[in-house]
């Protein structure tokens, strides 16, 4: 593992519909990252939060059910840009959302430094959506789709390159709750998804045993998108789009100390994290173990 990390905070709200999302970049430092990441011998840069365009709230546009789509672009626009110079000096880049359209940035900085980039997609959703598939017009759920090369070219054509993503490159893990559209999507392309159903049926270490063995043999470098709400809302409630019947806090470690037994996780997201829904920070200090596990922590 990169002894040394880059924390970038993206306190963006604006890809859906509560405020208190852009608190998750302080609630993780609170919950005490920084502390934890240098017991664990890493060096640790934090370089504060990119600054998201505040849009004008009396005249909110929703543009081909693109909600905010001039500012989540810009936004993430920057994210890229900070997030590409960190993978260009050689450190781990790891990242505080912010609702999950700053995936969106995040990969665009990350991927034009791979070949073949792997993504694993943590989440109770598919975030596959488009304008014209999408129920909600928010753009938190449409970050995997964007990063395949389809939809908006605001959001497709950041860093001037697309797609970001192969298709055959994701894992997504966590699944319950996924729209008509992005069904489909995941056919036509052959998405990999472990929904809750594979989790229950195989047991997560096997789950993610074949996925490590899956993404290894086919990529040079693995990021990790963390959405909170991929875990049961029991054990991560300060979440915008909570839904039951999630990964538990235990498999959710077992995963990260998988993830770094294997050692192949090159840049990772925290996101989702909306301290204003929660209790006593817990989403928050749910995060920071995971990431303590991640980054290889050991109970003995
Ligand atoms: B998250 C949803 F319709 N699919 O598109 C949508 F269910 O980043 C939810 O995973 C998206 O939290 C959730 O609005 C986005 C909805
Ligand atoms: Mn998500
Ligand atoms: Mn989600
Ligand atoms: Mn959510």
């Amino acid at each position: 593992m990169n002894k040394n990390l880059s924390i970038i905070g993206a306190p963006m709200d604006l890809g859906q519909l509560r405020r208190g999302v852009d608190m998750g970049p302080s609630a993780i430092r609170y919950a005490g990252v920084i502390e934890r990441l240098e017991q664990l011998k890493y060096d640790v840069d934090d370089l504060g939060d990119i600054q998201i365009p505040r849009p004008n709230r009396k005249e909110v546009q929703i543009e081909d059910n693109l909600r905010n789509l001039k500012e989540v672009a810009e936004g993430n626009a920057q994210l890229a840009n900070s997030v590409d110079e960190v993978v260009e000096s050689g450190r781990f880049p790891l990242i505080f959302g912010g609702d999950h359209s700053i995936a969106i940035g995040t990969l665009a900085g990350v991927s034009k430094h791979y070949e073949n980039l792997g993504v694993i997609w943590y989440d109770a959703h598919g975030d596959l959506n488009t304008g014209d598939t999408s129920p909600s017009g928010n753009i938190h759920g449409m970050p995997l789709a964007v990063s395949l090369g389809i939809g908006h070219d605001r959001l497709t054509g950041i860093k001037d390159y697309t797609p970001k993503i192969k298709p055959e490159n994701i894992v997504i893990i966590g699944a319950r709750s996924l729209d008509d559209g992005e069904k489909e999507l995941i056919k036509e392309k052959g998405i990999k998804v472990y929904t809750m159903h594979e989790i229950d049926r195989m047991g997560m270490t096997k789950v993610i045993q074949e996925s490590v063995d899956y993404l290894k043999d086919r990529t040079d470098g693995v990021h990790l998108s963390l959405d909170l709400d991929g875990l049961d809302p029991h054990d991560a409630p300060g979440v915008g789009t909570p839904v039951m019947g999630g990964i538990s806090y235990r498999e959710s470690h077992l995963a990260m100390e998988m993830f770094a037994e294997a050692n192949f996780i090159t840049s990772a997201e925290f996101v989702e994290v909306n301290p204003i829904l929660d209790e006593k920070n817990t989403t928050a200090s749910v995060a920071v173990g995971l990431m303590g596990s991640l980054f290889g922590e050991k109970l003995k």
